[in-house]
């Protein structure tokens, strides 16, 4: 039996401030039916995919930016792409901000399947930015002060015939992320970003040294873990902040094979076939034959490096 899943990256062009969830959604469902049109098994939307990026916004009073969050999924704005999921047989990823009954704010992405369940929850684990305004910053990226880190781990889901993964943005920098679900097997990582084209503490750092760490922790992500990775951009001006685009879909080997060309909203597709993973677990990263976890506990036991005495 094929194991190709036909994954389709769902890249956003901008969100803006007072852009309605509705309106959101609506340009959500015109790519998810051009996904599904092309006979995709599963969509895959970016980071807060629903909302502009709203953590470059400070505000004293945390409870006001509530408003930013959704506190049921689905709820009324987003029932249609699940309802339109259902009628195509598509299933989808989508990140949103969380706000949970018991108050807790997550950065969250859910995997939801063919028929519309959701099968896999996600919350971000790696937040980068700051909690406090920063005034030596040409812009905020408040993601400590919004969201808690993600308590879930990194569970993998089996699904659609394979072994799906999910992490956002900032996570796709660290090994770790990738690693932790390459240990349970994964078969496809699928995760969104939102990512400042400029560093607002590097200005000189280019636009293209920026586009190269996107694609460089993906790609060795996928590579070290024999995995694919689906990569999806919020991308172009955001109320004067303009976000990187370059989503793309990454193969085992590490190669990328497709590549989003727009700062738009642009539906990428490729067939992943799950079984193309099998020969470098089996080979170069079989990790029960060449692992040395005798050597590893740093990697859980300290959080800091901590170089020798000079
Ligand atoms: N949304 C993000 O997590 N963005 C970070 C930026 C701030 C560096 C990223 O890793 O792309």
């Amino acid at each position: 039996m094929s194991r190709t899943v036909r994954v389709a990256v769902a890249q956003s062009g901008p969100i803006q401030k007072t852009d309605s969830r509705e309106h959101v959604v609506a340009r959500l469902l015109e790519m998810m039916k051009q996904a599904a049109a092309g006979k995709c098994n599963i969509v895959l939307f970016t980071e807060l995919a629903l909302t502009t990026f709203f953590p470059r916004y400070y505000e004293e009073d945390r409870g006001k930016m509530d408003d930013w969050f959704e506190s049921g999924m689905p709820n009324s704005a987003t029932r249609p792409l699940f309802d339109t999921a259902r009628e195509l047989g598509i299933g989808f990823s989508l990140v949103f901000a969380e706000l949970t009954a018991d108050q807790h704010h997550y950065n969250t992405q859910i995997l939801v399947d063919t028929q519309a369940n959701i099968v896999g929850r996600y919350r971000k684990v790696h937040l980068p930015g700051h909690a406090e305004y920063e005034p030596e910053r040409a812009w905020q990226h408040l993601e400590k002060r919004y969201f808690e880190p993600g308590n879930l781990g990194f569970p993998v889901w089996r699904t659609m015939g394979g072994v799906m993964g999910m992490c956002i943005c900032n996570d796709r920098r660290w090994p770790e992320t990738f690693r932790v679900m390459g240990l349970q097997g994964v078969e496809l990582v699928m995760l969104g970003y939102n990512t400042p084209t400029l560093n607002s503490m590097k200005p000189e750092e280019t636009a293209a040294t920026r586009m190269h760490h996107n694609h460089l922790c993906m790609q060795a992500g996928a590579y070290q873990n024999a995995c694919w990775v689906a990569g999806c951009a919020k991308a172009g001006d955001e109320d004067g902040h303009d976000l990187m685009a370059g989503s793309c879909i990454i193969n085992p080997d590490g190669e990328i094979v497709a590549l989003a060309q727009s700062n738009e909203d642009e539906v990428i597709v490729h067939d992943c076939d799950l079984d193309e993973c099998a020969f470098l677990k089996k080979t170069t990263f079989d990790f029960d034959a060449h692992r040395r976890i005798e050597h590893y506990g740093l990697i859980s036991s300290q959080t800091g490096a901590v170089p020798p005495p000079e």
